[in-house]
């Protein structure tokens, strides 16, 4: 995505200085994000891709395909998208079964690269744009396989943190990513490399009601943040089970806020991708889980473990939701937007070299292989 040019970051700059300093924590988060959004819109407006407007591979902010968010759906879409998933999770694995023994639909080869890719690919360099791919390979799934007309819907974590029970997405209704596990006695989990711990909400157990009951995850956990869950060493092994949450609202309500929203959009944690990149990904030793994290334990159970969190349908409303904020705060730092922060490995063990955006990213079976930048 080579959206800028040097003169359009001045413009933009300018742009964006100007207007979002109207904004503060009095707004709602919601309204803030709103606001942002449209500053970033604007801001794409008037990037010089636009010139390319007219040619078959323009990608530009007129010619974008538009994600949604889910509580702007009709009920027909979500309907349509809930369908899809279950499309996909249905049809048959592609993967090599030498390769991935446990992998027995194609919502598995998911699941499989991911839970084979995770120590490169979080708190890492490739982290911010491998998940961008990972999530356009999934939508492109939907879309080519599963006759989904839509593209992938996101889950804004700003609206309901005060209660996720009555988050759209989370409600358990029949046009929802489905509700709560059942009540399963547990000590809460640990989050944040075991330095934050977050009290067990009101299940921890098998989700059987709505869209998604009784769900069957084949692969993983292999470390889940949740406690008393029973774990298996890697992707290879078949474990055929209920998918399992425990909704928090500890967790919406504690980091899903304006103050935080405001940081890593045009507050000091913004200013570069360095900063953007530690700030979202948490800063654990503060008791600080950033928003990355506080999306998969605001899910909980199952959606704790991060190599097989991705088993959860909701994984992708959330990473969808992560990817919105990133190109938002891409749109407001022009000068920053291309850089990458990291290097090859997970917090950097074993050490690597630093990443650059003439690295490839890696999806099996799932996408081609593509450096970083494009
Ligand atoms: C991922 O898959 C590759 C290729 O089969 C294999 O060499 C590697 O050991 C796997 N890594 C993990 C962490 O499972
Ligand atoms: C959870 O596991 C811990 C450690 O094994 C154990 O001490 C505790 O009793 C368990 N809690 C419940 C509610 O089962
Ligand atoms: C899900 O599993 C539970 C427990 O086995 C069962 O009572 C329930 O009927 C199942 N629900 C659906 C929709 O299959
Ligand atoms: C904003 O981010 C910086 C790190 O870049 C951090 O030190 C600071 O505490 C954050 N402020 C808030 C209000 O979260
Ligand atoms: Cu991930």
């Amino acid at each position: 995505m080579r959206f800028f040019s040097i003169g359009a970051a001045f413009y933009l700059a300018a742009v964006a200085a100007d207007d979002v300093a109207a904004i503060d924590e009095s707004w709602s988060a919601v309204d803030a994000l709103s606001e942002l959004q449209q500053q970033a819109m604007e801001g794409l407006k008037v990037s010089p891709l636009i010139r390319k407007r007219g040619s078959a591979k323009a990608c530009n902010i007129f010619t974008a395909d538009r994600r949604q968010d889910w509580e702007h759906m009709s009920k027909c879409q979500r309907k349509d998208y809930i369908r899809a998933v279950h499309c996909l999770h249905t049809l048959p694995s592609k993967s090599d079964p030498e390769w991935a023994p446990a992998a027995r639909t194609r919502y598995d080869d998911f699941v499989a690269v991911h839970m084979n890719m995770t120590m490169s690919v979080h708190g890492s360099g490739l982290f911010l744009t491998w998940h961008r791919y990972l999530v356009w390979a999934y939508e492109q799934a939907l879309r080519n396989e599963c006759n989904y007309k839509g593209y992938q819907p996101y889950w804004n974590y700003f609206s309901r943190t005060d209660n996720i029970h009555e988050s759209p997405v989370f409600d358990g209704s029949d046009t929802s990513m489905g509700g709560d596990g059942d009540f399963f006695e547990h000590d809460g989990a640990l989050g944040g490399a075991s330095m934050i711990k977050i009290p067990s909400g009101q299940g921890g157990g098998c989700m059987t009601t709505g869209p998604f009951a009784n769900w069957t995850a084949n692969m993983g956990p292999v470390r889940p943040g949740m406690q008393n869950m029973s774990a298996i060493p890697d992707f290879t092994v078949y474990n055929p089970r209920c998918l399992r949450r425990d909704l928090s609202s500890y967790v919406t309500s504690k980091w899903f806020t304006t103050a935080n929203l405001l940081n890593v959009t045009i507050g000091r944690a913004s200013w570069t991708h360095e900063s953007y990149w530690r700030e979202v990904q948490g800063r654990y030793p503060d008791g600080f889980l950033g928003l990355h994290t506080s999306g998969h334990y605001a899910m909980g159970a199952d959606a704790t473990d991060l190599y097989s969190s991705i088993n959860d349908p909701a994984f992708w409303l959330h990473h969808a939701m992560f990817d919105r904020l990133y190109w938002i705060w891409q749109s407001l730092h022009p000068f920053e937007a291309r850089k990458t922060t990291g290097t090859l490995t997970l917090s950097n063990k074993p050490p690597t070299r630093d990443a650059n955006i003439d690295d490839l990213l890696e999806m099996g079976i799932l996408a081609q292989t593509r450096p970083l930048h494009v």
